[in-house]
Order: C-alpha cells, then structure tokens, then sequence
C-alpha cells in the first residue's frame, strides 16, 4: 500500500484549504470541501474491505452508493488541514443503503464530516446529472462576495448581471451565470435541497449572507472560478460608492462571450 499522506487528492487538499484560509475566507469552522475520488486510485492508498467505523448521513443518497469522496472535518478548522490531516480530513464511501457513510481513513479524533454533507453531496448528485465529470464541491464564506449580499438584490439575473460588468472575463469564466438563494438555515437538509436545484444550472450558488458553493471538475476550475466571482465582487465593492464613469456594456459582454465561443445565458442581458 502506497502513503495515503503522499496521496496526491490528500495533498491537494491541503494546500487548497490552506490558500483559501490565506485569502481570509475561510475563518474559524468556515467553509468545507468535498472531492469525489477514483475508486481505483484510493485503492492504491486503502484496504477498501476495511471500514474503521459507519456513520448515518442524514437522507438517502442513492445515486452516490459505492461512491468514495474525501472530506472536511465537522468544526474544523482550513487553518489547521496542513499540519494534521488525519484528524481534519476524512475519506468516506456511501454504502449500499445510500445513508450511511463508511468511513475508510481520518477522521482519527473521533470526529465526523462536515455538518454540510447533505448540500454536498445533494450538489453532486445535481452536478453529476448535467455533467457526468463533475468531481468537486466547494463552500466558502469569500469576503467580498459576503459583503454585497448586503447591498445588492439577491436575484439571479441582477447579481450575474453586476458580477459580468465588473470584470470583463467573468462572462466567459461563468457563462451561465450564478444562483442566489435567500438566507436559509444552514447544515440542514432543506438548505441542500435548495442548493441543488439550483445546482442544476449553475456552477456557483450564493448563500445569502453566508458565503457560496462552487462545483467544478477539479479543484483548480472550482477554485478558479469561484475566485473569479470573488474578484468581481471585489470590484464591485470597491467602486459601489464612487460615480460610475464607465462600464461594460451588454454588447461588450455578447461579442466577448461569442468570440470565446461560450453558451451564455442571453436572457440574463439585456440586449
Ligand atoms: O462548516 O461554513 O456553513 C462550516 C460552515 C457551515
Ligand atoms: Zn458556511
């Protein structure tokens, strides 16, 4: 069996969680990260016969039964995932009833997954049923995203919209635009719900006044993109006070988008 610390998922989820805890999003307990790995390439790590312990999840994931997913420690902290691993990370795989998580490494002091594995893996299983190589859901408390959900309308088209003008890529990074959801409770199921309806069109879903969930590929597209998102809004609110001189124009942000050849949601401009 080959180092399960030398793992490259594992590694990749250390120096993720410790660039996002740098940039300040993810304070104290904030944020959690849910990776879906290679069944086969896990097995090169772990036995796979061998579950340490089970634990319930909190609804029936029948979709995901068999699938393995590395995952953040409940209350833990993206400071800490560097230095200790084996107790702020663990992998678990969805056993054949779809509601219990068998979990095969970490976890070691006892603890257990984020206390957001129901929107975690409620985004997966929307993400997977538009795009079968989606592997990656983020949540992050991102600052200056968290910040304009106090100042601007939480609606779909108006926040897209606003974050489009901000940058003139963003149009090409999300082409299909954010969801934005209300404030909600969060780590319960109905949050979940929500997330991955909305999942089902798009990559990123703000929480209102909480922070936001990305979903991608890999960890670099999901980080780049939510990154793009916080960049915007990082504009946004440094200008949202000042006179407007110049702006992109809805034109502008149509030739952009047809030129880099994306599938951009047309009824969230106005042309
Ligand atoms: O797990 O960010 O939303 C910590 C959180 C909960
Ligand atoms: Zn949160």
């Amino acid at each position: 069996m080959k180092d399960i610390l030398k793992a490259p998922f594992v590694i990749e989820m250390e120096k993720t969680t410790a660039n996002m805890y740098r940039l300040g999003w993810d304070e104290r307990n904030g944020g959690n990260i849910s990776l879906l790995l290679d069944t086969e390439e896990v097995g090169e790590y772990l036995d796979l016969s061998k579950v340490i312990r089970t634990i319930p999840i909190g609804f029936v994931a029948k979709s995901l039964v068999g699938k393995i997913f590395i995952v953040t420690g409940r209350g833990k902290y993206f400071k800490n995932v560097e230095d200790d691993p084996a107790n702020n990370l663990g992998i678990i795989r969805i056993g054949e009833d779809g509601e219990t998580a068998e979990l095969l490494w970490g976890y070691e002091d006892g603890g257990q997954f984020t206390s957001e594995l129901p929107a975690h893996l409620m985004s997966h299983m929307a993400r997977l049923s538009v795009d079968p190589e989606n592997r990656v859901v983020m949540h992050t408390h991102p600052t200056n995203t968290l910040a304009m959900n106090f100042v601007h309308e939480l609606d779909d088209k108006k926040f897209t919209h606003t974050l489009w003008e901000m940058c003139t890529e963003c149009i090409a990074v999300f082409p299909e635009g954010i969801g934005v959801l209300p404030w909600m409770l969060c780590g319960t199921n109905s949050i979940g719900e929500a997330t991955a309806e909305k999942m089902k069109d798009f990559r990123v879903v703000i929480w209102g006044m909480h922070g936001l969930y990305g979903a991608g590929k890999t960890m670099d597209e999901t980080f780049g993109l939510i990154e793009t998102v916080e960049k915007a809004a990082q504009i946004f609110m440094l200008t949202a006070h000042l006179p407007r001189l110049n702006t992109i124009r809805d034109t502008e942000m149509q030739e952009l988008a047809e030129y880099f050849g994306v599938n951009y949601r047309k009824d969230f401009l106005d042309l």
